[in-house]
């Protein structure tokens, strides 16, 4: 059982995202951090110092054009050299005065034609970067009943989803990716999963639905979410982060463990861990050291995913055939309530990784060391 548990856990796979190595705050305030990266290379190199230590995040996300370089196959080239690869190419229709009225979804034709070719721009990327997932996400919606035709918009979506969908090459596909609100305060283009899922089930296999944790109304219950676009084949992958008020993009499993846990369950008993659905972290650290934040947000994805492998899955089929309402919850809750740190540790230690990868991280002088060299230039930022 715990050999199982442990071949499971050895094989886990969490991509980081290269924004989360870059500056970030708020709309209040941006707050600069010693030894931030200046450039995309910089950002793998601290990608780098992740999977150095938890042994389980060989792959970062590119976010275009905060990414952008001349040469994309360098930079892939670099990142192998470092010990890891590219992952999602993630598009960004968001920042570009034209889309002041929406990106794909806008009422104007040639701003419509500009984010079309922005998306499949990133196809190309992904074709020079070796990388198989393109993730999308529209900022596009309306502040104002009236604003404009909401089926319209559908309508405008659905024609740039269907002309990416199909430029998407051998091996690869697109998550697409909803948010409740924010930037769009009365009405977003892609609110909810069942508008995704619509989306991606008209245009077929290579078009997938991307949970992030913190773009629904509080309340609501992820992991049902989880279970059923799985039961369908349609869960692509998770921009995991965790939120109290919105979308936060804390680190996840800071907030609320046992719902990380819950969905790490649902994804298990439905077959979704496995390499065809992408874990990736979509984080922001605001306040805290960044390359720590990211390593301790692994281990919390590690934690919960360990947790839910311990659930007893017979003992659960069991209660819950007989009606057993409260021995159900007891096999579910023993699981969550186990404390899987000594046998991460150990795991670690088999696979010639330090037990505890926050203090090898601190002890390996990396920090210090950014900090000395990165002087001069300019720092990356959520933006650029
Ligand atoms: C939007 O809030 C989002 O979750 C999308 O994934 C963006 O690409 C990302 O945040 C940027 O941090
Ligand atoms: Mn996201």
């Amino acid at each position: 059982m715990t050999s199982d548990i442990k071949a499971a856990l050895r094989r886990q796979r969490i991509e980081t995202p290269s924004w989360a190595y870059g500056n970030s705050g708020t709309r209040f305030k941006v707050f600069a951090q010693r030894g931030v990266p200046r450039d995309p290379y910089e950002k793998l190199a601290d990608a780098a110092q992740v999977h150095r230590f938890t042994g389980v995040a060989p792959t970062v996300a590119l976010h275009i054009p905060w990414d952008k370089v001349d040469d994309y196959v360098a930079l892939a080239a670099h990142a192998r050299d470092l010990g890891v690869a590219v992952g999602a190419i993630n598009t960004n229709v968001f920042q570009d005065d034209d889309y002041r009225l929406g990106s794909v979804t806008n009422p104007d034709a040639g701003v419509r034609r500009k984010a079309l070719d922005h998306l499949l721009e990133c196809v190309d990327i992904m074709d020079l970067t070796g990388s198989g997932t393109l993730k999308l996400w529209f900022s596009d919606g309306t502040n104002y009943p009236g604003q404009d035709d909401i089926r319209a918009r559908q309508d405008r979506l659905a024609e740039a989803l269907a002309a990416v969908y199909d430029r998407l090459g051998e091996g690869q596909r697109f998550l697409l990716e909803y948010k409740l609100f924010e930037p769009a305060f009365y009405m977003t283009d892609l609110p909810d999963w069942g508008a995704a899922y619509a989306h991606c089930l008209r245009l077929g296999p290579k078009a997938r639905v991307v949970v992030d944790t913190g773009h629904h109304a509080p309340g609501t219950n992820i992991e049902f979410i989880v279970a059923f676009l799985l039961r369908e084949g349609k869960l692509g992958g998770f921009d995991f982060n965790s939120r109290f008020y919105a979308d936060d993009d804390l680190m996840v499993g800071a907030a609320d463990p046992f719902q990380l846990f819950r969905i790490m369950y649902e994804v298990i008993r439905g077959g979704g861990y496995t390499d065809d659905v992408a874990f990736m972290l979509d984080q922001c650290h605001n306040i805290e050291p960044k390359i720590p934040g990211q390593i301790r947000s692994v281990m919390n994805v590690q934690e919960a995913t360990a947790k839910a492998l311990l659930v007893d899955r017979d003992a659960l089929a069991r209660a819950q055939a007989d009606g057993d309402v409260l021995g159900a919850n007891a096999v579910f809750m023993d699981a969550y309530d186990t404390d899987v740190r000594p046998l991460l540790a150990e795991l670690r230690e088999e696979s010639g990784l330090d037990a505890d990868p926050m203090a090898a991280y601190r002890r390996s002088g990396y920090a210090e060391k950014i900090v000395d060299e990165r002087v001069g230039g300019t720092q990356a930022g959520w933006g650029a």
